[in-house]
């Protein structure tokens, strides 16, 4: 039988285990993808640090005109000693998420089965909420400069952007997601009391989208007491918004207090359906382990379970979710950052038999 649907997916591995571990997304979205009667069709890119090492640029002038014309983008890693960080992330990622304006970057923090949380006597029910970033202004600007470089008056100036409509439209898509939540709560992240301008204006808009959504719970807290409340008490979270900086910081220690971040997945959504969303697993390219067959591929599994449910494949897409907590209970298809010693091939089987 021929598939009626074909799903055209540009794929970009980048860096270190992201080439390891997007090809293990790929094979397991086309196992789902002959149970479930679609067919996907994938267009790779090399943008990298090695393209940028080789001819000056992570991606080609026209990369963004070449990648819209996709259904979704999937995305590996990016980041590699040799190219200074900030030049291979403006140079790929952030471009990515501006110019097809994926303003929502959503990172689900899940314990899942047959993981341990590092937090004693934490079990699934207790972790299983969903970080919302703000992606495309907030911290994250280009506006700023150096000034008498090299000189003991040297100084760096760095302005973070905030404008009404930015904000507005992160907050409402996190209080719609709570929505179709069963604990209809929302958090928001701030920190009004030592950031004087862009802080309180935050609080300000959380407090106006509240009110435009008056069935939803809400709380807020600081930065810095927000991280220890995610360590002390995950169980209180169901939807968390924050800036570009903060949804960063926190969707590192969500998915550290739900066992590794090896399981992270994250998609870069543009809402409203005009440009190609973008997924990506939250870790990045890991040099210390690339190369050595361990990467943990879950990340990449999940990531394109979020991308076949954006496509509209949900049925496909919890097959994908479900194989994963079946290979995660057994210790010898668990990969190493959670205590199992499979490789990154084992890890891969064990995924594949649970598709079926
Ligand atoms: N898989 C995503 C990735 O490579 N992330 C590297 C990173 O440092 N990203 C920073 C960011 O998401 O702003």
């Amino acid at each position: 039988m021929t598939a009626s649907r074909t799903y055209s997916i540009a794929t970009i591995p980048g860096d270190g285990i992201g080439t390891e571990v997007i090809p293990v997304g790929q094979r397991a979205t086309e196992a789902v993808a002959a149970r479930f009667g679609f067919d996907v069709s994938w267009t790779e890119f090399d943008w990298s640090c090695q393209r940028y090492t080789e001819t000056g640029r992570m991606m080609p002038e026209d990369g963004i005109d070449r990648v819209r014309k996709h259904d979704a983008i999937y995305l590996g890693a990016v980041g590699w000693p040799g190219v200074p960080d900030h030049v291979s992330l403006w140079g790929l990622l952030i471009p990515l998420r501006r110019e097809l304006d994926q303003y929502a970057n959503v990172r689900p923090v899940r314990l899942l089965r047959g993981v341990t949380s590092p937090l004693a006597g934490r079990g699934p029910e207790d972790i299983d909420f969903i970080v919302v970033r703000e992606n495309v202004e907030g911290e994250y600007s280009e506006i700023g400069g150096r000034l008498y470089r090299g000189t003991d008056n040297e100084t760096a100036v760095q302005e973070a952007v905030f404008t009404r409509r930015g904000v507005d439209r992160i907050l409402d898509y996190a209080f719609e997601l709570a929505a179709k939540r069963k604990r209809r709560h929302v958090t928001s992240a701030t920190k009004s009391n030592g950031i004087v301008h862009t802080m309180p204006f935050w609080d300000e808009r959380f407090a106006e989208a509240a009110k435009r959504h008056p069935d939803i719970g809400t709380a807020q807290f600081h930065i810095d007491i927000l991280t220890a409340h995610f360590v002390q008490h995950p169980d209180w979270f169901d939807v968390v918004v924050g800036s570009n900086l903060f949804g960063d910081i926190l969707s590192d220690l969500g998915p550290a207090v739900a066992g590794s971040i090896g399981i992270a997945p994250a998609a870069n959504i543009d809402p409203t359906g005009r440009n190609p969303s973008m997924f990506e697993p939250v870790h990045g390219s890991a040099p210390d382990i690339a190369g050595k067959g361990i990467a943990n591929p879950v990340a990449a599994v999940w990531t394109a379970a979020m991308m076949l449910d954006h496509l509209g494949e949900p049925d496909a897409a919890q097959a994908l979710e479900s194989a994963i907590e079946v290979s995660l209970e057994n210790e010898a298809t668990r990969t190493g950052d959670l205590g199992g010693t499979a490789t990154t091939a084992e890890s891969e089987a064990a995924l594949l038999r649970a598709i079926g």
